[in-house]
């Protein structure tokens, strides 16, 4: 595999995977990314032009998709609306990009006969009451909840489909909530530490009591290549980190980090039909690929998470007043 395209390679966890090709392969990369509200070219800034292309463009143009697809020996797919809350604002996006974007990728895909990894979530299963003792595996029935799961459910049958259908060469993971750098200050870990860094208080939905399986986006990527390289044409592989936390438990630790109260938070309005627990059993990957995750310890993970953006204002600052306004404006 020489030449590898990657969608939303500006994104958080997209740009990620694009470093760790650049830090442990020989691999040459093109980014195809539409450069939404969610993109940050400056992700991708330090990394050698001669290993990295950003193509600015649209997952749903097929011809372009089809052009791009022709000149690379794989894709791996990110490209997508991520975020749950606009996605209940407005569900418009997340149908275009997240459905038609993958079809305009599997039929550009299935006509060159190239090698596709999906990206998707974990929240694709619905979700578990906090003393289930299962957690969801490869089985687990799909159960989607909003609009942006749902249309990444529909994704993965899409992928499904296209395989079994037409033989087209993917693979899919499944992947927790991730943490790091990058990661837009309208997801949870980012809204709170900037909200405290910013002289203000995080914002937890409801009691707090919602459980997220946190693994760091490193970990994300390593699981990826492992599954590009080493997966079973048409198999899911689930990926996660074994990090089970509640929210008010996190936003306590992102406190305690700065030396603030432990109580020292606002309780707004509960996101609609949010979910309650995710829980990912990963043995799959381990067991299969050998896979294990380098960041064992959450904590580590979330103060040098905070450090990186203690440091990095200047990059999430323009973002920060708007993205508060709208939540602002739903209570939140
Ligand atoms: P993000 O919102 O940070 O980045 C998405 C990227 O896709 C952006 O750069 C954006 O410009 C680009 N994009 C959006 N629409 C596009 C289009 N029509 N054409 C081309 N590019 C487009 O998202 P993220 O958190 O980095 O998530 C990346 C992928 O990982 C998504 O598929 C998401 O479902 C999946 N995922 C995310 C998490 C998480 O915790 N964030 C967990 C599991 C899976
Ligand atoms: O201000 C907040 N307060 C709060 O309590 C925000 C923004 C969120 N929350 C809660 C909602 C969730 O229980 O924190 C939890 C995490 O919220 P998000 O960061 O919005 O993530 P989530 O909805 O769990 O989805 C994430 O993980 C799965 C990613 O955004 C998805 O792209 C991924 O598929």
């Amino acid at each position: 595999m020489d030449r590898l395209l990657v969608t939303g390679g500006a994104g958080f966890i997209g740009s990620n995977f694009v470093h760790h090709l650049v830090e442990h392969t020989d691999v040459a990369v093109t980014v195809l990314d539409k450069l939404t509200y969610a993109a940050s070219e400056a992700s991708l800034a330090e990394l050698p032009r001669d290993r990295v292309e950003l193509v600015v463009g649209d997952v749903v143009d097929a011809d372009l998709v089809e052009r791009l697809v022709g000149e690379h020996d794989a894709v791996v797919h990110y490209a997508a609306e991520s975020h749950n809350d606009n996605s209940l604002a407005d569900p418009s996006p997340f149908i275009q990009t997240n459905l038609v974007g993958t079809f305009t990728l599997l039929e550009a895909v299935r006509r060159a006969g190239t090698r596709l990894h999906h990206v998707s979530t974990d929240e694709v299963y619905g979700d578990l009451e906090l003393d289930d003792p299962e957690r969801f595996t490869e089985s687990t029935p799909y159960n989607p909840s909003s609009p942006y799961s749902a249309s990444k459910a529909g994704s993965d049958h899409l992928v499904r489909a296209w395989v079994r259908s037409f033989g087209v060469q993917a693979t899919i993971s499944n992947c927790s909530n991730n943490y790091g750098p990058w990661q837009h200050v309208e997801k949870f870990i980012p809204r709170q530490i900037t909200n405290i860094i910013d002289g203000g208080r995080p914002k937890l939905y409801g009691a707090g009591l919602n459980v997220r399986d946190w693994i760091h986006a490193d970990d994300h990527s390593s699981a990826v290549w492992t599954i590009l390289n080493h997966g079973r044409i048409g198999e899911t592989y689930l990926i996660g980190a074994d990090g089970e936390r509640n929210n008010l438990e996190v936003v306590q630790m992102i406190l305690t980090h700065f030396g603030r109260p432990a109580d020292d938070f606002d309780h707004v309005t509960d996101r609609a039909g949010h979910d309650l627990r995710y829980a990912i059993d990963s043995s799959k990957l381990r067991d299969e690929l050998g896979w294990h995750p380098r960041f064992g310890d959450f904590a580590t993970g979330l103060a040098r998470t905070i450090e990186w953006y203690e440091k990095h204002a200047e990059w999430w600052q323009p973002h920060k007043r708007a993205t508060e306004a709208s939540y602002a404006a739903r209570g939140q």
